[in-house]
């Protein structure tokens, strides 16, 4: 065993070529030959055609058919699979069939004849990107689209970034992305930053990807000097018909408009005392004759409200059945926002005349920037299995979008993303798994992440041999080495960060602003209360948590029966969600009979203790990996670590001192002090 395992791990070695992460999960592999035949012709059917021969992992001297019929059952980006054919009714379809028959063959996976659909006709990726190249709570370099200087100045190496994030899009299924921020510069539509964006349109045309924008509503003012921007002025009804006009002018495709209105000093309808839906209806109909849409965010929240959790709820569902249809209320899987773990937003299944989509997060804005490992396939799945038991058991957030139980006239799914100009993408090689599971969820809502992990881990780590004895060995090993342990880790790795950052339902007591390493303590005088975490976690002498009962908030009523009745109780409230909806002694007695503050400690520490196992798994797969990507991880695994004790040190030693009890025992003590924490805060990490 000894020498077969040192046989390998030589072999290993000699393949193992040092990798700066770029060609994400799709590596070049040897490929064997293949003659496409496809009678008819397209630019995206050429792409189809050139990735099959590039990839074809088949028999070798095969020939593969593709071929467009119009057949009732596949859906427009649908596709069917046999094992040298791919039929669909569009040329989309069968790009995305090709990639989904390499897929197979290099997973070695079966192909079963199914008809293959998508979940949602739009899986969107919403770019936070500005004109000068930053982009907001990015963590992976700048902006892939814009930079400062010379901005507008289409580059070769432009067009080359932009293709190959076409195709790894594409071969995910992603099929629209939004080029800028939701806090939208009004300098977007202006004509010179449209022919840029009708340069990338161009790139990213073949693969399948519509372009679409964030725009600020009061463009009219800003940009087209009027006099204001009320949605029901004659002009600037006329102003947004125009420039929606010039858009499709020059890009016909174009897919449509992110709004971001009434929310967080942006402007909006309610500045002219109109409503959401004066203003987005007022954008659909000028976007209607082209076919686009408009995606209306649901991100408000105003400073007075006592449960920030409450408001979108409270200001959309008034207005349920009075947005046009091709208006989509585009909504955060949670109420506040993006936590590491929220309820579900309670909009999902409640709007009954609207058409809904969901918006995830795959930057990691409050899960440790592009320095933790997080895997955030599990807390969408959470997200969209959830049932919301709108139309009787059974009514899941993904049922209630997808058009399974609502006949939307538009379906689709956003998850803002995590793409900069790091050469790995992503900031951390993990963080591409993030990219890749969006795209695969919004493909399948029924996807497990187990599996999406699975595919991912191989994909983009295994290497393969050219001796086939040796790569037969080789393979075993490194399931059982290196993908089931690293598998493992990825699928542990949200409820890690849960544990040792926000445990049992507590939210948003991270750092201000910038939003990474803990400040439950943050809340200077005359700070925004909505900004500060005391207003979120309300720890006192008396306990922790806030009360969303009907004796609180009553956050709780905005959910169905018989999930409102359960999320009231604190016996039948899920304990991962208790003080979410709960403000409880710190003597509460738990399920596994510890009392509240001592499970919040094991909590912590099992965080801790997590990452820390993350860190052996890691350093033991390292004849797997080639050096540079294992170092990055390595190196980020250790930061986590430390971030982690910090978190456990911080949450611990300040909610103390209101519950005023002892950390158990068996735990390791803190290894900082909270005074030093707090004098050198958020430098010490
Ligand atoms: C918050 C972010 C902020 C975004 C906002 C949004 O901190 O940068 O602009 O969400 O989604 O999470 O509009």
């Amino acid at each position: 065993m000894k020498s077969l395992f040192s046989c390998v791990f030589f072999l290993a070695t000699l393949t193992l070529r040092a990798q700066d992460g770029h060609s994400l999960w799709l590596q070049n592999k040897a490929s064997k030959s293949v003659t496409v035949i496809c009678t008819k012709k397209s630019p995206t059917l050429s792409i189809a055609i050139r990735e099959l021969k590039d990839g074809w992992q088949g028999k070798a001297d095969a020939s593969c058919t593709l071929s467009i019929k119009k057949d009732k059952t596949i859906k427009s980006d649908g596709f069917k699979l046999s094992e040298n054919a791919v039929e669909a009714n569009t040329d989309k379809g069968i790009l995305y069939g090709a990639y989904e028959l390499l897929r197979r063959q290099q997973l070695q996976e079966a192909i079963t004849g199914e008809v293959e659909n998508p979940s949602y006709e739009i899986r969107i990726l919403n770019h936070w990107d500005n004109p000068d190249g930053s982009v907001e709570r990015g963590y992976a370099g700048n902006s892939i689209f814009w930079r400062s200087n010379d901005a507008l100045v289409v580059t070769e190496q432009d067009k080359k970034l932009w293709q190959e994030y076409a195709r790894a899009n594409a071969s995910v299924g992603i099929n629209g992305t939004v080029l800028n921020n939701v806090n939208a510069s009004p300098l977007i539509l202006s004509a010179d930053y449209l022919n840029r964006v009708k340069a990338i349109a161009e790139v990213l045309r073949p693969y399948g990807i519509k372009v679409y924008l964030s725009v600020k509503f009061s463009s009219p003012a800003l940009l087209g000097k009027l006099k204001t921007s009320d949605p029901l002025d004659a002009e600037v009804i006329a102003w947004w018909k125009n420039k929606v006009k010039e858009i499709y002018s020059i890009i016909p495709d174009f897919g449509g408009l992110l709004v971001k209105a009434s929310s967080e000093g942006q402007p909006g309808p309610q500045d002219f005392g109109r409503t959401h839906a004066d203003g987005a209806n007022m954008l659909a109909d000028a976007l209607k004759p082209y076919g686009g849409i408009v995606m209306w965010r649901a991100f408000v929240y105003s400073p007075n409200d006592k449960d920030r959790a409450k408001q979108a709820y409270n200001e959309f569902m008034p207005l349920d059945g009075k947005f046009s249809d091709n208006v989509i209320i585009q909504v955060k899987n949670g109420p506040i926002d993006f936590q590491p773990r929220e309820p579900f937003s309670a909009l999902f299944g409640a709007m009954k005349k609207t058409s809904v989509m969901p918006e995830f997060q795959i930057t990691q804005e409050y899960l440790g920037h592009s320095i933790h490992l997080v895997f955030l396939s599990p807390m969408w799945e959470e997200c969209l299995q959830s049932d919301t038991y709108q139309q009787g058991e059974g009514s899941t957030v993904a049922r209630c979008t997808d058009g399974s139980i609502y006949n939307q006239t538009y379906t689709a799914i956003a998850g803002v993303a995590n793409i900069g100009l790091d050469a790995n993408w992503c900031g951390n090689d993990f963080a591409q798994a993030n990219w890749y599971a969006f795209g695969r969820l919004a493909w399948n809502v029924n996807f497990k992440s187990a599996q999406i992990a699975d595919e991912w881990l191989k994909l983009t780590f295994y290497n393969a041999t050219s001796n086939e004895t040796s790569a037969t060995s080789y393979a075993t090993e490194w399931t059982s080495n290196f993908l089931s342990p690293v598998k493992q880790m990825m699928l542990d790795s949200r409820e890690a960060a849960v544990n040792y950052m926000t445990p049992l339902g507590l939210h948003h007591i991270m750092a201000a602003n910038e939003h990474y390493g803990p400040q439950p303590w943050w809340a200077p005088e005359g700070t925004r209360a909505d900004w500060t975490p005391p207003y979120y976690h309300r720890a006192s002498k008396d306990g922790i948590g806030f009360n969303r009962t009907t004796t609180g908030s009553d956050a709780v009523g905005q959910y169905h029966e018989p999930l409102a009745s359960q999320l009231n109780d604190p016996k039948t409230c899920p304990e991962n969600l208790l003080l979410w909806f709960h403000h409880l002694p710190w003597n509460y007695n738990m399920k596994d009979g510890r009392i509240l503050w001592d499970e919040l400690c094991y909590r912590y520490d099992s965080g801790v203790q997590q990452v820390r196992s993350f860190q052996k798994t890691w350093d033991k797969a390292q004849s797997y990996v080639d050096s540079v990507r294992f170092k990055s991880v390595q190196q980020n695994l250790r930061l986590q670590c430390r971030n982690a004790i910090l978190w456990k040190d911080a949450c611990l030693l300040y909610f103390q001192r209101f519950s005023q009890l002892p950390i158990p025992y068996d735990i390791e003590r803190p290894v900082h002090d909270l005074d030093d924490i707090i004098k050198n805060d958020r430098r010490n990490y």
